[in-house]
């Protein structure tokens, strides 16, 4: 195996032996042969939509398997078997259906669009040929893999776009249009450069239809007190994105005497009005993803994963752990969709055969500070940075992990200057939103957006208070991006923001693993790209001091 797709890449160059995320090497091959099989799929579906013929199970397909091989969702070996099986066969289907339709394939067809094997054997053996390092450029293999985790992201959210019935068929194009190019040996460094951009203009959009998805759905986040201390019923605790699993486990709770509480990503469901009706939500326990390992422990009921961060289960808890969608560790209960639907009752009983939560924290966090809420403040805030009452913004969202060298965003967040406000989204947030910051004139001092697709908000509300102000460039504004990245929806988060035109972002606690000396020059270059060095020398160097 080779990965270094996350920020935990070994030794800050990429796993060999088992992924440091507990991902075997087995399951990292079959992963790279699952994203070339896709590879080949799209070859034909491409071609297929040119004549007018759509296979949305294709696209479907695709897309979800795109996802399941993002960091931490997916541990299962037998799931990417399946999945590469069923690739072979959509990809003979949508064949059929183009030369049905008169289509033509090209004669000098592509390796990932012809090869076949039926068992797992030939699978492995397959899989060591199609993986990363079989790029031999290091900056081609650099710039591929930068377009396949920024798609890997941009996957994810279309995928929870999709759940709530809302689809662009454009970014699903893109998406195996970028896979095919990854493949295309007659593409320069200088092309793969644009479609990178290109991959970020299409971050835009998927960050902006999971925005317009999840809003008109749930409505739109509001200024939010949210309980993290606990009760005394059994309880269900709900982890990841996917705010359609929210709303279908609340309803099947509603009345049965179970409490429901989120975990990490799904803290910001506790923002959304169509969720604040249910009673029995009680609020968040615990912190980001990396702290399961004790907290699903003392929480003592069941819980599901709707998406990463899973972290692979201890015995203790491991019958507790439920996972559904494209989640799965293999020795846990999956909860597929029956008829569009999700039976939670088989969680429901198991529950009520449990101890409530042990508290481990006890007051509140705010958040809920999604873009309709800033603008609606707009008055405020604008008239905040006229009196110099705020000095600058940071936007410092993103991913936590379990590095200790993460501790330097708690230090940061600390030590900023009193006259400066945090923007956060994402789980990042953990490292700061329990922290006594205060507030400037009523307005706190983290604003807490959301999810990590909800850095999307802090984008719109750059570009609303540059309007406010009547500047030229983005840049001009009072904003530092220090941003924390891990998997690779941090990825399509920054290569939008680059599309948007923000420059001087700060990524940490590392660079990424897959920048080659050259990509990461071009960042630079271009972009004033940079790392961060120390807390004290940093909030210099972004308040001008330094
Ligand atoms: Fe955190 Fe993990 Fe949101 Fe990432 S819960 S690092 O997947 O997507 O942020
Ligand atoms: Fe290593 Fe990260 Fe890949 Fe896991 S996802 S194998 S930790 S680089």
């Amino acid at each position: 195996m080779f990965c270094f797709q996350c920020q935990e890449a070994a030794k800050g160059t990429g796993c060999t032996v088992r992924g440091v995320c507990g991902k075997t090497d087995n399951v990292a091959n079959l992963q790279d042969l699952l994203i070339y099989a896709l590879k080949g799929v799209s070859i034909y579906n491409l071609e297929a939509k040119k004549l007018g013929i759509k296979n949305e199970a294709a696209d479907q397909f695709i897309m979800e398997s795109l996802f399941a091989t993002i960091t931490n969702a997916n541990f299962d070996k037998n799931a990417f078997v399946d999945r590469i099986k069923t690739a072979l066969v959509l990809r003979g289907e949508v064949k059929e259906q183009l030369l049905k339709a008169g289509g033509k394939t090209e004669d000098n067809l592509h390796d990932a669009a012809t090869w076949s094997a039926d068992s797992v054997e030939e699978f492995m053996v397959k899989a060591e040929k199609a993986g990363v390092l079989s790029t031999e450029n290091e900056d081609v293999r650099s710039l591929r893999e930068l377009i396949i985790y920024g798609i890997k992201g941009m996957a994810a959210y279309a995928k929870h776009a999709y759940v709530l019935g809302y689809k662009e068929d454009s970014t699903l194009e893109f998406i195996q249009k970028a896979l095919v190019a990854t493949i295309d040996d007659s593409l320069s460094a200088d092309d793969l450069v644009a479609l990178t951009m290109e991959t970020g203009k299409f971050g835009v959009n998927v960050m902006a239809l999971l925005d317009k998805a999840n809003t008109t759905t749930y409505g739109n986040p509001e200024i939010t007190k949210v309980n993290i201390a606990v009760r005394n019923n059994p309880g269900i605790l709900i982890s990841g994105h996917d705010l359609k699993d929210m709303e279908a486990l609340l309803k099947q709770t509603e009345g049965t005497g179970i409490d429901v509480y989120t975990h990490s990503e799904m803290l910001p469901a506790n923002y959304y009005p169509a969720f604040k009706k249910y009673d029995h939500f009680v609020g968040n326990y615990g912190n980001a993803w990396w702290k399961q390992d004790k907290e699903f422990e003392s929480f003592n009921g069941p819980i599901l994963m709707t998406t990463n961060c899973l972290v692979p289960p201890k015995d203790s808890y491991k019958d507790r752990v439920y996972t559904t969608s494209v989640v799965g560790f293999e020795g846990l209960k999956h909860i597929e969709t029956e008829n569009g639907e999700k039976n939670f009752s088989a969680m429901i009983e198991h529950a009520r055969k449990c101890q409530p939560p042990v508290e481990i924290e006890r007051g509140e966090i705010v958040g809920g500070f999604a873009h309709n809420t800033v603008l609606s403040l707009a008055d405020k805030v604008v008239g905040a940075v006229k009196s110099g009452a705020i000095k600058r913004f940071f936007v410092m969202a993103g991913c936590d992990g379990r590095m200790k060298s993460r501790d330097y965003y708690t230090e940061f967040a600390e030590q900023l200057p009193k006259d400066t406000v945090i923007l956060t989204a994402g789980c990042a947030k953990y490292r700061y939103n329990k922290l006594e910051l205060g507030d400037i004139g009523g307005i706190p001092r983290v604003l807490d957006a959301g999810q990590c697709n909800d850095s999307y908000s802090l984008a719109v509300i750059a570009l609303k208070l540059k309007e406010v102000f009547e500047l030229e460039d983005i840049n001009e504004l009072p904003i530092s991006y220090n941003i924390a990245w891990y998997e690779q929806k941090a990825v399509i988060v920054l290569l939008a923001l680059l599309y948007l035109g923000v420059k001087n972002i700060h990524l940490g606690p590392t660079l990424p693993a897959f920048l080659s000396p050259n990509v990461a020059n071009v960042l630079v270059e271009n972009f004033g790209i940079g790392g961060i060095t120390d807390v004290e020398k940093d909030i210099q160097m972004f308040m001008g001091e330094a």
